[in-house]
């Protein structure tokens, strides 16, 4: 006799989805191509990501966590109870983007993680040239009930190389309720995209003083221009790789925990490159927010571009 596998309703943004249904799917895994760069490369460009399982070291990527909770907790972010790898927050403390440099990515751990050898010698295998990281890490606290928009990287970090690819990289054991990435596979190449990535995906948010999220429900991307939504659970040591193009969100945080991730930036080295994120004090994002009477709608930018 089957027993029957109960259907598993996860948040994305703002919807509920059932995973394993045509709107909600599990990324593929591109563990086994590992040493193959030139098939790796093919998968990267067919569906714009790269799911690899294990590509960094277990221990060191705990150690990181382990590190960042301690700060977090000498910070009065974290809660002090627990085992150190429990970053539960501490009485009415939220999430917290960590971006650039701060205690999180202070952390010797965590670099050692983010500008590893391994992640090194992987992206010089795609790349067939010699690569380079931004020196500024995208870290985030994700708290509970919190989510990223759906978006394209490229409307952050798009004034240098079109070959930048992101690293995507869970710090601890993450279970869908702590709110994992989710991608729409092939967005970046799709036909039904091609209006999206002509208008949102030239815009710059520094330049354009848009606010940089294209929507909050998954469904408002997919049920407008095809593809289906895909994400999976993760192990410390998991990283997923993809390009600017990639339409991507998280899910909610519905855990009682924070999520700790990070995303970190890779091109190769003889490519242009963005100069907001890098040298010893990259200075980020420069405009964006800093007249917010000047911050224009996605809304209104949506309905200018008909898209
Ligand atoms: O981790 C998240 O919530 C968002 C990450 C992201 O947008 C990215 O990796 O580009």
């Amino acid at each position: 006799m089957q027993t029957a596998i109960a259907p598993r309703t996860l948040r994305v943004g703002t919807r509920d989805l059932e995973l394993g249904s045509s709107q909600l799917g599990e990324l593929r895994d591109a563990t086994p191509h590992l040493g193959d760069s030139a098939a790796l490369r093919a998968r990267l460009d067919d569906e714009g990501y790269l799911l690899l399982r294990g590509l960094q070291d277990r221990d060191l990527v705990l150690e990181a966590r382990r590190q960042m909770v301690q700060a977090l907790r000498e910070e009065g972010v974290a809660d002090p109870a627990g085992g150190p790898l429990d970053a539960r927050p501490a009485p009415s403390k939220g999430g917290q983007f960590r971006g650039g440099e701060n205690r999180l990515t202070q952390c010797p751990a965590f670099r050692q993680v983010v500008e590893s050898e391994r992640i090194r010698r992987f992206m010089e295998g795609i790349y067939g040239a010699e690569a380079l990281t931004f020196s500024f890490k995208w870290m985030r606290v994700v708290g509970p009930g919190d989510f990223t928009g759906a978006h394209y990287d490229v409307v952050y970090m798009g004034r240098g190389s079109m070959g930048v690819l992101t690293v995507w990289t869970p710090f601890g054991d993450l279970g869908y309720e702590h709110g994992t990435l989710a991608v729409v596979p092939g967005s970046h190449r799709l036909p039904g995209f091609q209006r999206v990535r002509d208008t949102y995906g030239r815009m710059d948010v520094d330049r354009d003083r848009v606010s940089g999220w294209f929507a909050d429900d998954p469904l408002d991307i997919t049920g407008r221009y095809g593809g289906r939504w895909a994400t999976t659970e993760f192990r410390a040591g998991d990283v997923l790789v993809f390009g600017m193009h990639m339409m991507h969100m998280s899910l909610a945080n519905t855990s009682a925990e924070f999520r700790l991730t990070a995303d970190t930036r890779w091109q190769r080295a003889g490519d242009p490159v963005d100069e907001r994120w890098i040298g010893k004090q990259p200075k980020g994002h420069y405009a964006w927010h800093s007249e917010p009477e000047k911050l224009v709608s996605m809304d209104a930018k949506r309905r200018e571009w008909g898209v």
